[in-house]
């Protein structure tokens, strides 16, 4: 389905597909992700937190939300340089995209912003493609980032419109959806998707694909998160969410999303081997890499190139001379 055809999608369209058998929802998926990509490649982005914590939103998983008590460090904007010989460091480990993230509720037209312009900057001149994920931003601030090398802008829907009041109440579905067309007028490509595991239900998961899927033209990039639980937050006793439900989470994006990035994004470590190679086999081709997300462990990087090798996959194992030596 094409990104035309898919603003005539309906949620009950969704809803069919992902409640398929599980096997046909895979094959199908496959089928579509080998018509438009190179299954054996996986595309590798590393994370990094350039800015830590004493966030003003109340995202109920976010380790980095002022208003819970989690034992995260706080650690104020990091410099240009540091930044910089992370991102080196990151592309000879083999990433291919390096990601900042800051725990802003928005941009300001500040000092800050200034170092961050510079930042990305240098890192682009790397040779690296860059993202970012800087909280919500203006037409003009768009401008700027896009002026200064910023390929891609990150910016999650996390779940369905109805279930969103659920899990963050200091900013609305509309606020994220406006600073996504910001990013889209100025020329960046977007990275839009969501965390599964919240206590949603099903048609929740469903209405996220929906939303995501609905964006004409779909997101460049689509990060399916599993929740990450964090020790403070109000989700960190929620139970894991089932395997196939990530699963068919993926499929129904690969699906619906044909020419998109499906990133299996946090939650990996906890995840089984065999779950991401169904996720791999219904369309997923991009992962994080490092030991490190954000703010949480990631899986090792040596797991993930023995596993690659595993399963014939090539991204870090081909790439970087450090991951074949960890193997
Ligand atoms: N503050 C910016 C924002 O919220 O857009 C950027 C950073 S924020 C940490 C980026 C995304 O990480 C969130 O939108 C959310 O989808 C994801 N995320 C944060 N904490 C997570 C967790 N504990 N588990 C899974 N995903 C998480
Ligand atoms: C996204 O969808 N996942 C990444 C990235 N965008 C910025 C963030 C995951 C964060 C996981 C929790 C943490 O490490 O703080
Ligand atoms: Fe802040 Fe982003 Fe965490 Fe929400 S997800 S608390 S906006 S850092």
């Amino acid at each position: 389905m094409s990104a035309e055809k898919s603003t005539l999608l309906s949620r009950d369209d969704v809803a069919e597909l992902y409640r398929r058998p599980l096997l046909d929802l895979v094959f199908e998926a496959a089928r579509m992700h080998r018509a438009h990509h190179d299954p054996h490649q996986i595309q590798c982005s590393t994370l990094i937190s350039i800015k830590t914590g004493a966030c003003p939103e109340d995202c109920s998983y976010c380790s980095q939300s002022a208003h819970h008590q989690t034992d995260l460090e706080r650690e104020a904007l990091l410099s240009p340089a540091k930044v910089v010989a992370a991102a080196r460091q990151a592309q000879q480990n083999g990433a291919d995209r390096f990601c900042m993230g800051a725990a802003w509720r928005n941009i300001k037209n500040n000092q800050d912003f200034e170092q961050v312009l510079a930042m990305v900057k240098q890192v682009k001149e790397l040779g690296l493609e860059t993202c970012g994920t800087f909280g919500m931003l203006d037409e003009q601030q768009a401008k700027r980032l896009r002026t200064a090398g910023l390929d891609y802008y990150n910016h999650n829907l996390d779940t369905s419109p109805e279930y969103y009041g659920e899990v963050i109440t200091t900013r609305t579905y509309e606020d994220r959806l406006r600073t996504i067309q910001h990013v889209r007028d100025a020329g960046m490509k977007v990275c839009c998707g969501g965390i599964l595991g919240m206590g949603e239900s099903e048609d929740d998961r469903i209405g996220l694909l929906h939303q995501l899927a609905i964006q004409n033209p779909a997101p460049e990039s689509v990060p399916i998160n599993t929740l990450v639980p964090v020790a403070g937050t109000p989700l960190a006793e929620v139970p894991p969410i089932d395997w196939d439900q990530v699963v068919r989470a993926v499929a129904v994006a690969r699906i619906l999303m044909p020419h998109s990035m499906v990133r299996l994004s946090a939650g990996r470590a906890a995840m089984a081997e065999s779950t991401q190679a169904l996720c791999f086999l219904a369309g997923a081709n991009s992962i994080f890499l490092g030991d490190q997300l954000l703010t949480t462990p990631n899986r090792k990087q040596n797991a993930d190139a023995a596993l690659f090798q595993r399963l014939g996959l090539e991204g870090i194992a081909t790439n970087s001379p450090t991951a074949v030596v960890e193997v």
